[in-house]
This record gives structure tokens, C-alpha cells and sequence, in this order.
């Protein structure tokens, strides 16, 4: 009897996502959704042949040393910062994530994101149920337009094309982008969207949305230079990554108004937030929910257990992040 590849999920998943790997795998689940440390997650990791992940297991050389058997590590995540792909592709282990699955839910959060920070709806609410409201006043909480102002993308992958579409056409935006590549001119018209420097993105937005992968390259790719040439009404969204702003310069820029409001699902150092940003009014805060609608969990975990499939009944994952050689 040939013995089943072994199977860590290493978070608390849907349990039908769980039964239909026990189909196939050896599987050991984490039910009671432990937060492991590295060194818990090593171990738990040392007899497995592959691992179900999300974006906060590091998957890298000291956990590689340890699991001497692991052979492919699915994100159930579009972003895989969490992989050191170079160890990873040095120990010959596979990484996979979810892409495609979360790309319309999560641009849709992105607007819904982008119109509370200009329209200033937390703070308004929080004002409201304080009970501080008395009466009408003409500029109560007046806020920035969405429709027909200026939308800047940085970052232009498939969730930064959802946004720009439903700015351009939805919303009636000027739509643009800066982005490593430049879209073919089809996709550029399809999104609405046209190409501009760095530069010229940062002065002419008046809402910055931010949708590209973390790397050492994008870390603090908003700092406080890039604030200072925002225009102080705009506002800025992040659904990225924490890191790719610099929060405490982002912190100074709002309470000192440079610019008028930001909107962060993500934060350098999550699930710890900087505390300024949690003492400042013009910040709309919410806990990395951006793909968090119950079909789209369900297909991201069911895309992570098919790559694990895939590559252990056909040699071959879905949607790899990267090519190593296999040796194992
Ligand atoms: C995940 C995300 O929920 O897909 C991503 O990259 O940021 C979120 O959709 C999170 O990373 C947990 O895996």
C-alpha cells in the first residue's frame, strides 16, 4: 500500500475544504487556529510533504532546514511576501497562490474603501453615535468627490484593472496608472486608464489607490516625500500590503493635514497598528478584509487544495509562483 503525501493546513479553514483534501491526503488541520510561531510552525511542518498557508505563515531557509520532506507550500493568497522564493527555489519547494478568484471582490472593496475615506463615513458615524449631532450645518462633514475627479492607480495588475474599471466607467474618473509595465493599449482602453510617471501620478491624483505586491522594491514606496507631493486634499487607500507605506510618515501627514484622509486595510507590522494612525480622525481603519466575503474565501481555499491536488496526482500545480527545479 503506498503510503499518502501528508498535509498541513495551517490555519483554520472551511471544513468541507479540509474533508475533500482528508480524500486524497494524510491531513492534520488546525482547528483551533493556533497562531504558531516560527519555530511551533517548523515543527509541526517537519514530517509534512506540503502545507496550506495564508499570508502570515514565513515560509524560509529555517523552516526549509527543518522540513527536510516538504515539497509545495499553497497560499491561500493572491500576495506570497510571506515566501522567500529564492529558499524556497534553493530547497526545491514549490509555492503556489490564488490569483483570478479574488480579483472583482477585492476591487470592490477597494471603491467601498476609497468612497468612505473621501465621503468620511467612519468619522462621521463615530460622531453620530457619540450622540454629538445637534443640527444640519451646510459643510458637516462635507468631503472630497468621487465622481469625475481624478483616480490614480499604482500598481496595475488584475485588482488594479477592476478599480480603474469601475472608476472610469461606474464613476465617470479620469483613470491613471503607474505601474512597472506599461497595459497593452487594448487593456489601457478597456480600463479607461492612461499611463503616467510616478511623479505626475502623486500630483494629479485626487484619490491614490495602492494595489502592488510587496517586495524590497515597493517598501515605503509611499514615504513622506511621495506624501509631500500629493495635493493636500487628496486622499490615499491602501489594499496592498503593509510596508508599501511608511505608516508613521503617513500618521504625520494626516494629522498635519498634508493630505486629507487615508484609508488602510493593510499596515506594516499587522495585526499591530501604528498608534498615531489610531489617534488620528481622518483615517478610515479596517482589520485586512479585503477578499473577506464567504464565496470568495471558499474559492481561494479551494484553489489552494487543488494546487495541492494537482501537484501530487499530476506533477503539476495550477497557478505556481515560481519554477524550481523539483528534486525532491
Ligand atoms: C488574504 C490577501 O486574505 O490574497 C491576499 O494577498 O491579502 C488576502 O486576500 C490574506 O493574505 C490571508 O491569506
Amino acid at each position: 500500500m503506498t503510503t499518502q503525501p501528508r498535509i498541513l493546513v495551517a490555519r483554520r479553514i472551511f471544513p468541507e475544504v479540509v474533508q475533500r483534501l482528508a480524500q486524497h491526503f494524510e491531513v492534520q488541520a488546525n482547528d483551533a487556529d493556533l497562531a504558531w510561531t516560527p519555530a511551533e510552525l517548523a515543527a509541526q511542518l517537519a514530517d509534512k510533504d506540503g502545507a496550506l498557508t495564508t499570508g502570515s505563515q514565513r515560509i524560509d531557509a529555517a523552516l526549509l532546514a527543518a522540513c527536510p520532506r516538504l515539497k509545495i507550500v499553497a497560499n491561500m493568497a493572491v500576495g506570497y511576501n510571506n515566501f522567500d522564493l529564492p529558499a524556497m527555489t534553493a530547497a526545491g519547494v514549490l509555492g503556489s497562490n490564488t490569483p483570478d478568484v479574488l480579483t472583482e471582490t477585492t476591487a470592490d472593496f477597494g471603491f467601498a474603501l476609497l468612497m468612505a475615506t473621501a465621503r468620511r463615513m467612519t468619522e462621521s458615524e463615530h460622531f453620530l453615535r457619540a450622540g454629538l449631532w445637534q443640527s444640519w450645518s451646510y459643510d458637516m462633514f462635507a468631503g472630497a468627490e468621487v465622481h469625475g475627479s481624478t483616480l490614480g492607480i499604482l500598481g496595475m495588475g488584475r485588482i488594479g484593472q477592476g478599480i480603474a474599471r469601475r472608476g472610469a466607467h461606474g464613476f465617470g474618473m479620469r483613470v491613471i496608472y503607474h505601474n512597472r509595465s506599461r497595459l497593452a493599449p487594448e487593456l489601457e482602453a478597456q480600463c479607461g486608464a492612461q499611463y503616467v510617471s510616478k511623479d505626475e501620478l502623486l500630483a494629479q491624483a485626487d484619490h491614490l489607490m495602492l494595489v502592488l505586491p510587496y517586495s524590497a522594491q515597493s517598501h515605503h514606496a509611499i514615504g513622506a516625500a511621495e506624501l509631500a507631493r500629493m495635493k493636500p486634499s487628496a486622499t490615499l487607500v491602501n489594499i496592498a500590503r503593509g510596508g508599501i507605506v511608511d505608516d508613521a510618515a503617513l500618521a504625520q501627514a494626516l494629522r498635519q493635514r498634508r493630505i486629507a484622509a487615508a484609508g488602510l486595510d493593510v499596515f506594516e507590522g499587522e495585526p499591530a497598528v501604528h498608534p498615531e494612525l489610531l489617534q488620528v480622525p481622518n483615517v478610515v481603519l479596517t482589520p485586512h478584509i479585503a477578499s473577506a466575503t464567504l464565496p470568495t474565501r471558499l474559492a481561494m481555499a479551494n484553489l489552494a487544495a487543488d494546487n495541492l491536488i494537482a501537484f501530487f496526482e499530476q506533477g503539476r500545480a495550477l497557478t505556481p509562483v515560481h519554477a524550481p527545479t523539483l528534486q525532491k
